[in-house]
């Protein structure tokens, strides 16, 4: 999740020294602001900084990331000639910078890093609406009107994304992440049609790695079974599919991660301690990751979130 961003003073003091891209960019601070919130929290795993546009803009598709609004596409891609741009990905050459921020956290961390990546349907929905987007019309629109053009432009993004993951888990992370944020936004029988192959597609390009592969949406419960189909260790879930009803329709095969919503983070510790447990009381006894839902809101107080970190390990030797 989009932990450190927004919550840390720490984070929003080194951000002033330049762009969100520049700081993907260079090695020493993106492997510094990875470990920000390792070192605060002392949580389990770190989430290498980055972002899910940075393979995009490597291969030279304009993005901007703009504060307060998200990434933002030039030129956005409505057309043959829009999806030919989408070129093959080669991190070493094109974000050489990627792997030396790994190669680094590697070194320096105690705990296991995860690197990630976006899924292709949600870096469609960017490049196709040119910036975020509630509704996802024109993505929609798109794949309904131009299915062949709309499964080539999937295919090359899930080749991006496998390689991007490839070198991060060559540099060293130990798991992998795929980000299909927004495609929750779609019918089961649409998923299955238009963008399952393309998920399938990237983490079977990722298979002989051997990392856990963990895939997240939001909004995406109508469509777990499908998402179980794609091949991945692990599925995260937001905080709308109770983690029991989850954990059942997924099986004991499927590891799964999140569910706290990360409003629950806003309130008092009161009632962030009792939405904790109630998370807590419904995980499968095996195969859990406590995490949020989504990302944490930029308001948190990380103090707070320090505390539900302290104390969701408490409860687990309690459990134990
Ligand atoms: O802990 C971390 O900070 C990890 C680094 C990280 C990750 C995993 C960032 C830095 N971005 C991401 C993934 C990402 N980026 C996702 C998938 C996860 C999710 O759903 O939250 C998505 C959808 C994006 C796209 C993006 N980048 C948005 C969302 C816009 C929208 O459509 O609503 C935003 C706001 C960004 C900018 C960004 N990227 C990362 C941070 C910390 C920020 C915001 C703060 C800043 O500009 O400094």
């Amino acid at each position: 999740m989009r932990q450190a961003g927004r919550s840390l003073p720490e984070y929003r003091e080194l951000r002033k020294s330049g762009t969100l891209i520049e700081l993907c960019e260079t090695p020493e601070l993106a492997a510094e602001v990875t470990l920000q919130p390792v070192r605060r929290h002392g949580v389990d795993a770190a989430i290498l900084f980055s972002d899910i546009m940075i393979p995009l803009h490597a291969i030279g598709v304009g993005v901007e990331i703009v504060p307060g609004v998200g990434p933002v596409i030039a030129a956005p891609i409505r057309d043959r000639r829009g999806v030919e741009r989408l070129r093959p990905f080669e991190p070493e050459v094109d974000a050489p910078y990627v792997v030396e921020t790994v190669a680094r956290l590697v070194a320096e961390l105690d705990v296991p890093l995860i690197g990630f990546t976006g899924a292709p349907f949600t870096l469609a929905s960017y490049l196709i609406e040119g910036g975020p987007s509630k509704s996802h019309a024109l993505t929609k629109a798109f794949m309904y009107s131009e299915p062949e053009l709309w499964r080539q432009m999937l295919e090359r993004l899930a080749d991006i994304g496998a390689a991007s993951l490839r070198a991060q888990v060559n540099a060293g992370a130990q798991a992998v992440q795929v980000f299909d944020s927004w495609v929750g936004s779609l019918s089961l029988a649409d998923y299955r049609q238009h963008v399952a192959p393309a998920v399938k597609r990237l983490l079977d390009g990722v298979a002989d790695l051997n990392v856990p592969r963990i895939l997240f949406g939001v909004g995406t419960g109508h469509l777990l079974e499908a998402m179980r189909e794609s091949g991945a260790e692990a599925i995260g879930l937001d905080w709308r599919v109770p983690l029991d009803q989850g954990s059942a329709r997924l099986g004991p095969e499927i590891a799964i991660q999140g569910n706290l919503d990360p409003a629950a983070c806003l309130c008092s510790w009161d009632v962030a301690r009792e939405r904790t447990l109630e998370v807590l009381d419904r995980a499968p006894e095996r195969g859990y990751v406590f995490n949020l839902g989504h990302g944490v809101l930029p308001e948190t107080d990380p103090a707070l979130l320090t505390r539900v970190v302290e104390f969701v390990r408490e409860q687990t030797q309690v459990r134990a």
